[in-house]
């Protein structure tokens, strides 16, 4: 199937809310999609939108998440699970995309994000390449994610361990190893985009407003089998004590309140948003604030030349030594040329406002 001769279609605002008006669906979080849903969005599932607290003054909240305030979303389809490999692997075989890191990285590029005066890397660096968890054997400093994280030659999404490993049997895990470019190109392909980080906190939270997560406020319990996060030593040893070490197959715990699956744990997810650790302080105090789409540019104090992508979610790494990553309002910067073992993306279709 070439791009172009799928079938889905990107509705506008009016479509949606005139078929709201009818009473033919829509309700907020309805996993059974109704007729309606199902002509504009096959499979995808309506939230509503509304006002939330964006955000969290939690213990856990790092300062990139303060302070919270007040945000409205308009509604939007989602996806109610992260892209699959079975899905991701559609969209190769209909278009031949390539991905990020299946590709030479471009020096160019590369060194545009440097400070100045770097030296250039070694060409046998600039291989197709992508990001690798490789625990330690012992015990490591937190404050250095080098110690956990390799580039492996090799390395992308049908083999997200590098070489020698594969997605066989794993055609319902979601997609990994896939830049902010890839997350893109498929979104695009399908007729949706990427979720703005506003439409994404607010699916996530499914109806729980200012809550620490995305069941409550209840602290993750190890044996409590909400999300897929780690258990045991970070980052040495992963028990796997809630059913998986590494990835899980979607739909493997519960949904969240609008129906939506892994919005906590699992995978970190692909936003629309560039990232600055201030744009919550930037944008606050003025009210209430609308379909925020993020800042115009990024800014990343430990890479500041660098452009950074808002992910959010956490994934199967997260625990509380380290990140706390699967409360709604945690959000970390991603470099959009580098896909990681443990971020993939889900897509919305919403009115045109939303780009
Ligand atoms: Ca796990």
């Amino acid at each position: 199937m070439k791009k172009g001769t799928r079938t889905f279609k990107t509705p506008t605002l009016s479509t949606i809310l005139l078929l709201c008006a009818l009473g033919t669906g829509c309700s907020v979080g309805d996993e059974a999609a109704t007729p309606a849903q199902e002509m504009i969005a096959p499979g995808m599932i309506w939230v509503s939108g509304g006002e939330f607290t964006m955000g969290s003054d939690d213990p856990l909240a790092r300062p990139r998440e303060r302070p919270p305030h007040r945000v409205k979303v308009n509604g939007f389809f989602m996806d109610p699970t992260p892209v699959t490999n079975a899905q991701f692997g559609e969209f190769v075989e209909a278009t031949g995309y390539v991905t990020t890191a299946e590709k030479p990285a471009d020096l160019a590029e590369i060194m545009k994000q440097a400070p100045p005066g770097t030296p250039e890397p070694d060409p046998e660096m600039l291989a197709p390449a992508s990001v690798v968890f490789t625990p330690p054997a012992g015990r490591v400093p937190l404050d250095d994610h080098f110690r956990w994280w390799s580039y492996v030659k090799g390395a992308d999404w049908r083999h997200p361990g590098g070489p020698g490993s594969s997605i066989e049997g794993k055609s319902d895990h979601p997609v990994v190893q896939v830049s902010w470019y890839d997350a893109t190109a498929y979104a695009e392909w399908a007729g949706k985009r990427l979720p703005t980080e506003a439409e994404w906190e607010f699916a996530a939270r499914g109806g729980l407003d200012g809550k620490v997560n995305v069941w409550g406020d209840e602290p993750l319990a190890e044996d409590a089998g909400r999300v897929n996060t780690w258990q045991g030593s970070f980052p040495n040893e992963d028990l796997g004590h809630d059913g998986y070490s590494g990835t899980s197959p979607v739909r493997s715990f519960q949904p969240n309140g609008y129906g939506l699956y892994d919005m906590a744990g699992n995978v970190w997810e692909w936003c629309l948003d560039h990232y600055r650790p201030d744009a919550y302080a930037q944008r606050a105090g003025g009210g209430l604030v609308v379909d925020p789409k993020g800042p115009s540019s990024s800014f990343d104090p430990r890479e500041s030349f660098a452009e950074k992508r808002v992910q959010k979610g956490g994934s199967y790494l997260c625990n509380d030594s380290y990140c706390s990553g699967y409360r709604p309002s945690a959000r970390e910067p991603g470099s959009p040329d580098t896909g990681t073992g443990h971020t993939g993306f889900r897509c919305v279709m919403a009115s045109s406002s939303g780009g």
